[in-house]
């Protein structure tokens, strides 16, 4: 974050019991950051059995997965979308619980306050990351998120809020989320290429951003439109944290946000691996809302996204390695393809 102050985190905790308080400052800076909202007993059963899978799959060092920070194996880190990433990640996934945890009845209890309606949709499409530690200038492109705003991404309501919390401590070094306070007012912006997990990133110099120390039990609540990122994880452990959209349930929804289409396998084959199976309260509870207003999902920033891509990859620019990836393994043909010639023919990688 070069030239940009970084200051901590605006500790709203305090204005729990105050909501009027709560959303002023939500309005303000465009996220809050608040303690111990969920149990955190409840966050460390989702840990341990994220962190068991991490295990089987090889990705912690031998016999420390019991350990209260058990340190990854340096030897088998892969990263999102290498085929080996994505059938681990998809086991940790698939657990009901990765899933009940973003439905706790605290955090339901605050989206009711904060977006003002009792009747709240909880978006399916939890994302769970699992980040292996990268050192310092290690080769390759960065494994965090760039400086981005979710709403390309999610679209439908602007009143949608994303809930950000770790499954384990994350700090600034391993992986916690930084936001630019007060960025969600100047509407979606636009993208450049970025070295960084998702490709592209909002084109912003910041001057100032807030990040710091969170723990199990602890969320970042921020709008669809504010700017926040990932931060390294230069740390010895997997970073793990989970993010969930909430969005008044009459205001539109995207189609993508309640499907599983860019996956190889759809919800039947997540409940499956349920004890109830469909029958389990949390499955398909999205079609329970009646009327909701289903809208397309407009591909103007994919298709931006991919264009801009493959434009540095036909005149070799390294910066567009990450963009190619994302473009080859996510976009259908040709696009993907041709993504994956201009990949074989990038420059090799320099250390960042
Ligand atoms: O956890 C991260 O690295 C990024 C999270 C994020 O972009 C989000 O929650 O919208």
């Amino acid at each position: 974050m070069t030239d940009t102050q970084v200051e901590p985190f605006f500790d709203a905790t305090p204005l729990l019991d105050t909501p009027a308080a709560l959303l002023s400052r939500l309005h303000t800076d465009g996220y809050l950051y608040l303690r111990g909202v969920l149990p955190v007993a409840d966050v460390a059963a989702v840990r341990r059995h994220v962190l068991a899978v991490a295990d089987h799959a090889g990705w912690l060092l031998p016999a420390t997965a019991d350990a209260a920070d058990p340190p990854a194996d340096p030897h088998n880190a892969v990263w999102d979308p290498a085929p080996a990433y994505r059938t681990v990640h998809r086991q940790m996934w698939t657990h009901r619980d990765v899933h009940a945890l973003m439905h706790h009845p605290r955090l339901l209890a605050l989206l009711t306050t904060l977006t003002g309606h009792v009747d709240v949709l909880v978006h399916p499409r939890k994302v769970l990351r699992a980040v292996h530690p990268r050192p310092a200038g290690a080769a390759g492109a960065s494994a965090a998120t760039g400086w981005h705003q979710d709403f390309p991404e999610i679209q439908g309501s602007d009143n949608t809020l994303t809930v950000w919390t770790p499954l384990a401590p994350a700090g600034p070094g391993t992986g916690a989320l930084a936001v630019l306070p007060a960025s969600h007012r100047g509407g979606v912006l636009p993208l450049r290429l970025a070295a960084t997990a998702v490709g592209w990133e909002a084109d912003v110099y910041p001057q100032r951003a807030h990040t710091g120390h969170v723990s199990p039990g602890d969320v970042l609540i921020f709008t669809a439109h504010t700017v926040h990122r990932g931060t390294a994880n230069t740390g010895r452990s997997l970073r793990l944290s989970l993010d969930v959209r909430y969005q008044p349930a009459a205001d539109p929804v995207n189609e993508t946000c309640l499907e599983l289409r860019d996956e190889p396998f759809g919800w039947d084959s997540v409940y499956d691996q349920w004890a109830a199976r469909t029958a389990d309260p949390l499955a398909y509870y999205w079609q329970r809302h009646t009327r909701l207003d289903v809208v397309p999902y407009d591909t103007r920033f994919d298709h931006w996204r991919e264009q801009t891509a493959l434009t540095a990859g036909e005149r070799r620019d390294p910066t567009a390695r990450r963009a190619l990836e994302i473009t080859a393994a996510y976009s259908a043909p040709p696009a993907a393809t041709r993504a994956a010639t201009l990949l074989r023919a990038l420059p090799t990688p320099r250390n960042t």
